[in-house]
């Protein structure tokens, strides 16, 4: 497998589900046509004709496109065309996505702060606790009305946020959010799955139960004394490349702001929506989580402009958003979507944020996709109002993968920090177009980006560790970095391509241009790094498609 050229031929090197898109993007070629065959036996199982050769900017490369969607046939395949190597050997399958959805849910297990990794649960990942965080400073920047400077507190559990061993309540929200609403939508998907983490079994889906382990952690970022949220909890600067164990700087609570506190607010407000179900399981649950939203939220009315502003002894990721609308706006959905109160679907209204693709600092589309979710709640002509601002989204995607000569909706200006990211969000935005009766392209359109990640990319990678026929070997993750004499933990998607910084190796990147800097090495945290926020979106879509997909 290691000689197979996946530049040539490039493909969902994880696979396709019988009913779905299927594409790959071929290196120009003199060759008419394209076949599909049997990886084992050879035999032909389709043959198809090759798409014109055309120029996609964001590679510079001249391509060409076959469809074989029509093949539906499960099975295991590669793709042959005269002029070429072989394709990478690729399923067709109504589970594609069980296995790689699954691992990557398993990361956030992997990722989990303050408890030992168990071998029964872990493996040969198996590690002992880290960062108990039961002994954390408030930080100078977060003294003041409340509590003070060198309070001592505790706030364990919480994942890790990326390869860094720190914990950041902007990031979580997006994350715990999306995993949520995957949970939300597709409860049936989930509902059969088993991640083998300690909690399985005990009659919460594993997903709401990893989850829970971030909430948990979230809880207890909120300053008892007047409802705002610290908006990270984090060493001073980043650890070296050390296991969690390993590291033993002092850690503080920085800062209580507007965008952390609004994040808590909304997803606290969804969770206890989510978790309502669970009394029996979680007695108390839901309605704490629906208080400290309620605080949240009035914390944030009371201080609606603090923006978050990095201290100087502190070097840890930033995440610091300047504009806070849309984060009113979103607390203001979850907190409607779940107490059906009318004061918050008019604080929604009075914050209507132009929807765009999420991402950590833009989560004005998350509050239209729960408004959608439960358009139920609202009247009539809210209700059209909303599905228009999600249709119109999903139609200029699927309009934009529809014209690409690489059939993604992604262009240059995508590629940047979490360009994975940003396609598989762009991917569940077409999702929700198509949840609300958008056309099929909508769906095929969000297959292509999850293609994309899988393989089907013009660096030739499967962007997530342990899946597909090439994917990255040295992530930067420090756990995989410390243990480099195993393989990196599986199911973790990296950033991918990024041209706006390359100062971070001192090995060349292989390319400059846009859709292809990227550099599988532990150097560069620019493109090979693994987040939180990056993985939820893998989870959420991979689950959607195999739900949504008609066989
Ligand atoms: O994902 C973040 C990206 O949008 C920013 O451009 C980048 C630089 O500020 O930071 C990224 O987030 C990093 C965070 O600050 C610290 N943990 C690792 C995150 C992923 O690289």
């Amino acid at each position: 497998a290691a000689s197979i050229d996946t530049t040539a031929i490039q493909l969902n090197q994880v696979g396709y589900l019988p009913g779905g898109a299927k594409w790959a993007v071929l290196r120009d070629v003199k060759a008419s046509h394209f076949t599909i065959v049997d990886a084992a036996t050879g035999r032909e199982a389709f043959r198809g004709p090759l798409g014109a050769a055309q120029a996609w900017e964001p590679a510079q490369e001249t391509l060409r496109l076959a469809d074989f969607s029509a093949l539906r046939e499960p099975g295991r395949y590669r793709l042959q065309v005269d002029g070429l190597p072989p394709s990478a050997p690729f399923t067709v399958a109504a589970d594609a996505y069980a296995a790689v959805n699954a691992a990557a849910l398993k990361f956030f297990y992997f990722n989990r702060a303050s408890v030992a990794l168990d071998p029964a649960h872990a493996g040969i990942w198996a590690r002992p606790a880290g960062h108990p965080d039961d002994r954390v400073f408030v930080h100078a920047s977060a003294a003041g009305p409340g509590r003070a400077e060198g309070t001592i507190i505790s706030a364990p559990k919480g994942w890790y946020d990326a390869g860094d061993y720190n914990k950041y309540i902007v990031n979580s929200g997006i994350t715990v959010y999306t995993l949520l609403a995957a949970w939300e939508h597709f409860p049936a998907f989930f509902q059969a799955q088993n991640l083998n983490i300690p909690e399985s079994g005990n009659a919460v889906p594993d997903v709401l139960d990893e989850v829970l382990w971030n909430l948990e952690w979230m809880l207890a970022m909120q300053d008892p004394a007047d409802g705002g949220v610290y908006h990270k909890l984090t060493d001073k600067g980043f650890d070296g490349i050390v296991m969690p164990h390993q590291a033993k700087n002092d850690r503080f609570v920085v800062m209580k702001a507007t965008a952390a506190t609004l994040d808590f607010a909304a997803v606290m407000a969804q969770a206890a929506r989510v978790f309502a179900p669970f009394e029996a399981q979680r007695p108390g649950l839901s309605a704490r989580m629906l208080a400290a939203s309620k605080r949240a939220w009035d914390w944030a009315q009371a201080n609606p402009a603090v923006i978050y502003k990095q201290p100087a002894d502190i070097h840890t990721g930033g995440y610091d958003d300047k504009n806070v609308s849309d984060e009113f706006a979103w607390a203001a959905a979850e907190l409607f979507a779940t107490t059906r109160d009318e004061r918050y679907w008019q604080a929604f209204r009075r914050n209507a944020p132009p929807i765009e693709v999420p991402g950590w600092p833009n989560v004005g589309a998350l509050a239209w996709t729960t408004l959608a979710h439960h358009r139920d709640r609202l009247a009539v002509a809210d209700r059209q109002w909303v599905q228009a601002q999600i249709l119109a989204l999903a139609e200029g995607h699927a309009e934009r993968w529809q014209a690409s000569p690489y059939r993604v909706a992604m262009q240059t200006v995508d590629f940047h920090w979490g360009s994975n990211a940003v396609a598989l969000n762009q991917a569940l935005m077409l999702i929700q177009g198509h949840r609300l009766g958008g056309d099929r392209a909508m769906l095929d359109a969000a297959q292509a980006a999850l293609d994309l990640v899988l393989g089907r990319h013009p660096t030739g990678y499967a962007m997530v560790t342990g899946f597909g026929t090439r994917s990255p070997k040295h992530p930067h993750h420090r756990p995989s970095g410390a243990m480099s004499q195993l393989p990196p933990v599986p199911g973790m998607i990296v950033g991918g391509s990024n041209p706006s910084n390359g100062d971070d190796c001192k090995t060349p990147y292989p390319s400059k241009v846009p859709a292809k800097f990227f550099q599988d090495d532990f150097c560069s945290y620019t493109t090979n790094e693994i987040a939180i926020n990056w993985n939820a979106p893998l989870i959420y879509v991979s689950a959607a498609l195999q739900a949504l997909t008609p066989a």
